[in-house]
C-alpha cells in the first residue's frame, strides 16, 4: 500500500485476516485477550483508515475511558495514523476522554472522525473487555454504510501499515509533539467539554441549589466522568469534597460492572432508595455517556426521563427556545411520544444505537433524543451524554425546587403513567438465545389477533426502519408484540455482549392520569411477563429463572 509520509514506515503481513471483526450496536467489543492477539486491533485501525474519508491530510481524535489496554492501542492508532499521512492527531492527558468529549472534540476541531477506546458499560481489566468505536466527522458514531465497509475491508486485509521505531508519546501534560511529519497535540480532556457545558446550563442558579439543604451523590463507577464531575460538581459548582464517589478512574474500574443500573449501582441506589440522606443521586457508565437518575426514594425510569426533560426543557437555557423534534429509540417506552404530542412537536422511532439519531440531529429535525438504556442526549453533539443529563436535571430541578419524586408524580399527573421495565437474561448459550428468538419471528405471522395477557395482539412484526434523511432501510431490529391496548412486548438480542448471548425482554403498559399511577412496575407488567415467558418458554430455554438485571 502507497504511503506518502517521509518516515520510516513498515507494511506488516497478515497470513490470515480476523474474520471476527463486525462492528456491534456501538463498535467493535471483545475481550481484552482478544484485542492482546497480535495484529487484532491493528487489523481493525487498519480497516477504518481505508474507509474513513479525508484521512490523509486530515485531523484525527483518539482518546478513551482508561481501561486496561487504552494507552496501548492510543500508542498504536497514533503510528498507524501517522502512516497513513494523519496531519494532526488530537488526544488527551493520559488518554482520558469520555465519549460525549471526543464527539466534541472531533466537532471543535473539524476532525475527519475519533477513535474512541471503550467497550462502555463492560467490565475492564486484562479480563475484561475492550473496545474500539469509530465516530465520523459529525462527531456520531459511524452510519450503518461506513460500519459494513469497514467490516468487509478487514475480511480481505493481507497487512497494515504503520510507523516503525517511533518514540512513545508522552501523554502526562498537554503538548505539542511530532511524529514522523504528525503534529500530535496532547490536549485536556476535560476544559472544552466544561465550557461547552456552561454555554447549555445556568450554572449560577444549580451552584445556589447546591448551597442549600440539597445534598447529591455522584458516582462515577472508578471510570472516566470522574475527572469530570469533580470539575464541575465540586469546582465549578460549588457542591462539597466527597459528591463524587470513585472518581479516580482505573484500569479496571475497581473490578466492577461500569453499568449505571440498579444493579451495578447499587450502593448508590441503597443510598438514595433507603434513606433521606441525598436529594439527588446520579451515576455514569465507563465511557460517561450513559446515566442514571434517583431522587429520594426515587428511581428514575430512563424512558420517563427522556419524557421530563422534553416537557421541561424551556427551564434550561440552551433549551429556552423550545425543541425541533424528539427522538427515542424503538424499544424505548412511549413516554416521549405523549410530550411530544402535546407541544405539537415531531417525534421519531429509531433502532437501538445511538447511530440512528445522526441525521435526524444533523437535519436539525431533532433536538433531544434517548435509550430505555440509560442514554440522553441533544444537538449539543452526536453521542449521548451522561453529565448532560445529570446538569440537565440538576438545572431543572434548580429552577422547580420541587423533589424528583414530586416532579414524576406531577408528570405522570398530567401525561400518564408508562410502566416499564427491561429483563435481561445475560450471557446465555448463543444457540438457546438465538433458537428462542427466532421461534418467536416464525410464530409471529400466526400471533395477530391471538390472546396475550387478556388483550389481543394487533401487531407481531420484526422492526424495520428507514431513515426519513437518507431513505437507508435498517431491518431486523427486534421482535414486537404490540397489543390492543397499546401495552408492547419486545425481544432483541444484545449487540454489545461478549460472552455467550444476552437477551433483551422489554416491557410496557401505559396508565392515563385517571388510572392508578403508583403501582410496582413489576407488578403493574405482571401480566405481561408471564405472558412473553409462556409464549417465547424463555426459563425453560435459557435455565434461568429470572434475568440478571431488572430495570
Ligand atoms: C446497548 C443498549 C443500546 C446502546 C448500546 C451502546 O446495546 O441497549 O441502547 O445504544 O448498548 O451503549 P445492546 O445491543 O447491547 O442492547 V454504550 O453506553 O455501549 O455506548
Ligand atoms: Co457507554
Amino acid at each position: 500500500m502507497a504511503v506518502n509520509v517521509p518516515v520510516p514506515t513498515r507494511q506488516i503481513s497478515l497470513s490470515a485476516p480476523f474474520r471476527d471483526q463486525k462492528p456491534g450496536t456501538s463498535g467493535l467489543r471483545k475481550s481484552s485477550k482478544q484485542f492482546e492477539t497480535p495484529h487484532y486491533l491493528e487489523s481493525f485501525i487498519e480497516a477504518s483508515l481505508r474507509v474513513l474519508p479525508g484521512v490523509a491530510g486530515g485531523t484525527l481524535v483518539v482518546g478513551g475511558d482508561g481501561r486496561y489496554g487504552n494507552r496501548r492501542a492510543i500508542g498504536v492508532i497514533a503510528r498507524m495514523a501517522a502512516a497513513h499521512g494523519v496531519a494532526r492527531l488530537i488526544t488527551t492527558t493520559g488518554g482520558i476522554l469520555s465519549t460525549p468529549a471526543a464527539s466534541h472534540l472531533i466537532r471543535q476541531h473539524q476532525a475527519i472522525g475519533g477513535v474512541i477506546l471503550s467497550a462502555s458499560h463492560n467490565p475492564g481489566g486484562p479480563e475484561g473487555d475492550f473496545g474500539v468505536k469509530i465516530n465520523g466527522a459529525n462527531g456520531g458514531p459511524t452510519p450503518e454504510s461506513i460500519t459494513d465497509a469497514i467490516y468487509a475491508a478487514t475480511q480481505q486485509l493481507d497487512g497494515y501499515c504503520i510507523l516503525e521505531d517511533a518514540p512513545e508519546l508522552a501523554l502526562d501534560q498537554p503538548s505539542s509533539q511530532q511524529l514522523g511529519a504528525m503534529a500530535v497535540h496532547v490536549v485536556d480532556g476535560v476544559d472544552d467539554y466544561v465550557t461547552l457545558m456552561q454555554k447549555l446550563f445556568d450554572f449560577d442558579a444549580i451552584a445556589a441549589l447546591l448551597k442549600g439543604d440539597f445534598p447529591v451523590a455522584f458516582d462515577a463507577m472508578h471510570a472516566v466522568t470522574g475527572p469530570y464531575a469533580t470539575r464541575i460538581l465540586e469546582g465549578l459548582l460549588g457542591a462539597p469534597a466527597g459528591t463524587v464517589r470513585n472518581g479516580t478512574p482505573l484500569e479496571d474500574f475497581g473490578g466492577g460492572h461500569p453499568d449505571p443500573n440498579l444493579t451495578y449501582a447499587h450502593e448508590l441506589a441503597e443510598l438514595l432508595l433507603g434513606s433521606d440522606a441525598y436529594r439527588f443521586g446520579a451515576a455514569c457508565d465507563g465511557d460517561g455517556d450513559r446515566n442514571m437518575i434517583l431522587g429520594t426514594r426515587c428511581f428514575v425510569n430512563p424512558s420517563d426521563s427522556l419524557a421530563v426533560l422534553t416537557a421541561n426543557a424551556t427551564l434550561v437555557p440552551g433549551y429556552a427556545d423550545g425543541l425541533a423534534g424528539v427522538a427515542r429509540s424503538m424499544p424505548t417506552s412511549a413516554a416521549t411520544d405523549v410530550v411530544a404530542k402535546q407541544l405539537g412537536i415531531a417525534c421519531y422511532e429509531t433502532p437501538t444505537g445511538w447511530k440512528f439519531f445522526g441525521n435526524l440531529l444533523d437535519a436539525g429535525r431533532i433536538t433531544l433524543c434517548g435509550e430505555e438504556s440509560f442514554g440522553t442526549g441533544s444537538n449539543h453533539i452526536r453521542e449521548k451524554d451522561g453529565l448532560w443529563a445529570v446538569l440537565f436535571w440538576l438545572n431543572i430541578l434548580a429552577k422547580r425546587r420541587e423533589p424528583v419524586a414530586q416532579i414524576m408524580a406531577e408528570h405522570w399527573g398530567r401525561f400518564g403513567r408508562h410502566y416499564y421495565s427491561r429483563h435481561d437474561y445475560e450471557a446465555i448459550a448463543s444457540d438457546a438465545a438465538h433458537g428462542l428468538y427466532n421461534r418467536v419471528k416464525e410464530m409471529q405471522p400466526g400471533l395477530v389477533g391471538q390472546a396475550f395477557a387478556g388483550r389481543t395482539i394487533a401487531t407481531a412484526d420484526d422492526f424495520a426502519y428507514t431513515d426519513p434523511v437518507d431513505g437507508s432501510l435498517t431491518s431486523g431490529q427486534g421482535l414486537r408484540l404490540l397489543l390492543n391496548d397499546g401495552s408492547r412486548v419486545v425481544l432483541r438480542l444484545s449487540g454489545t455482549g461478549t460472552q455467550g448471548a444476552t437477551l433483551r425482554v422489554y416491557l410496557e403498559s401505559y396508565v392515563p392520569p385517571s388510572g392508578n399511577l403508583s403501582q410496582d412496575p413489576q407488578l403493574a407488567l405482571g401480566d405481561l411477563i408471564t405472558a412473553i415467558d409462556g409464549l417465547a418458554e424463555i426459563k425453560r430455554r435459557t435455565g434461568m429463572e429470572r434475568p440478571t438485571v431488572i430495570t
